[in-house]
């Protein structure tokens, strides 16, 4: 049975760049890797724009990347469903689109695809069917995930050489940034945090660290805490500040590519949501990750699950310090020990790159899918 070939993604955004970010990250993998034919349905092209700058956000469709993206607007107009049907993140799709799907002599494949957990709970539920309540549809859920019995980490092909080269040949990433080379004693952070996390107390801790910190931000959340901590009125891509040991660097908003360079190019990144935290795993470097906040502190449950797999194979004192840094982060700051990190760097990048190469060893989630769908026709 050969792979489905036209498949169409339904993106709703939410907030922020997260549901729009691995959806694109997805189309494009399954246009350039799988030869499919894809469709990207989203309500907000304003989102994706800061991630692929040659988006046109008024056009209704567009050839970008290799993928077809559409702006899904309402009332929905009529459409021949595509073989795959994807619903991200348990987006609904519009009633005539489901109309179309359930008339279809073979009906299409149809995902949900899920956000990502490090939870046990998740392999009993990955790939499990719901059928339609009234359309002869059902409907299979579909959870990314760090085992071999969920759907895996979007990875593309060629993304371990890519980020070989760029560690080969820094100088320039750093010069199309119009930024000078790290010095050997510097520690380069990348930093990307909602507004809720404590960035004054972080910032005060690198400007009393014992090696010199340079802090790479690209705008966004984080910015007016940032300038308020400076006592600067605003800040721009562009600006520089200094206080102690902390040189702070602003960046704007780079396409997606752009930043996974950043997070390879950097000592240790701070990353937050879903993509990103993907992205710094295969970055291999030591990161930091801030946790999607959820009602009643759901989030925490989510973010221990991950520091157990995370922290598994780590030595007892480096694991306790890992720990107590991610708390402090999704917590008030009061215990953000920087140094006690940085004191074990060697080891928290070993074992970064430990990790990366043990989660490579899984099928990533885009072949995962293909195969998945491939089954199911
Ligand atoms: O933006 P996020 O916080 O996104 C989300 C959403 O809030 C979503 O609703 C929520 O459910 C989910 O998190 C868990 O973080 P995330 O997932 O890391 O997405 C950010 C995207 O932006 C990612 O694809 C990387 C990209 N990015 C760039 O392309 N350039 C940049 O300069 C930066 C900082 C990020």
């Amino acid at each position: 049975m050969p792979s489905p070939a036209r498949w169409d993604i339904f993106c709703q955004v939410i907030d922020n760049y997260g549901d729009i970010g691995v959806c694109w990250r997805l189309a494009r993998q399954l246009s350039v890797e799988h030869a499919i034919d894809v469709r990207l349905w989203v309500d907000d092209l304003t989102s994706l724009q800061p991630l692929s700058p040659d988006v046109d956000i008024y056009a209704e469709r567009q050839r970008c990347s290799g993928v077809e993206v559409c702006h899904w607007v309402s009332p929905f107009s009529d459409q021949m469903p595509a073989e795959v049907v994807i619903e991200a993140f348990g987006c609904n799709l519009p009633d005539n689109y489901l109309a179309a799907m359930a008339a279809c002599a073979t009906k299409p494949v149809w995902i949900n695809l899920e956000y990502l957990s490090a939870e046990s709970w998740v392999e009993g539920c990955h790939s499990m069917a719901s059928p339609h309540p009234r359309l002869p549809l059902t409907k299979y859920f579909f959870f990314p995930g760090f085992t071999p019995a969920t759907g895996g980490l979007l990875r593309e092909k060629d993304l371990f050489s890519q980020r070989a080269r760029l560690q080969q040949h820094p100088g320039n990433f750093w010069h199309a940034l119009h930024l000078s080379q790290p010095t050997a004693n510097e520690t380069v952070v990348s930093l990307f945090c909602y507004d809720t996390a404590p960035i004054a107390p972080l910032l005060r801790t690198w400007e009393a660290a014992p090696h010199p910190v340079r802090c790479l931000l690209p705008v966004g959340k984080a910015l007016p805490q940032v300038a308020a901590h400076i006592s600067r009125p605003m800040l721009v891509p562009g600006d520089q500040w200094q206080r102690g040991n902390l040189t702070l660097h602003i960046l704007p908003f780079l396409r997606q590519q752009a930043y996974d360079e950043l997070l390879w190019a950097c000592d240790v990144n701070f990353v937050r949501g879903e993509d990103s935290f993907v992205r710094a795993q295969w970055a291999a470097k030591p990161m930091v990750w801030q946790i999607y906040k959820q009602e009643e502190h759901a989030h925490f449950t989510k973010l221990d699950a991950f520091l157990d797999r995370y922290c598994a194979a780590m030595a007892p004192s480096l694991a306790s310090s890992v720990r107590t840094f991610y708390h402090a982060w999704n917590g008030d700051g009061s215990a953000l020990a920087w140094d006690s990190l940085i004191e074990q760097g060697i080891a928290l990048e070993q074992h970064a790159t430990n990790w990366a190469t043990s989660m490579a060893k899984q099928a990533d989630l885009a072949s995962n899918l293909v195969i998945f769908c491939k089954n199911r026709v």
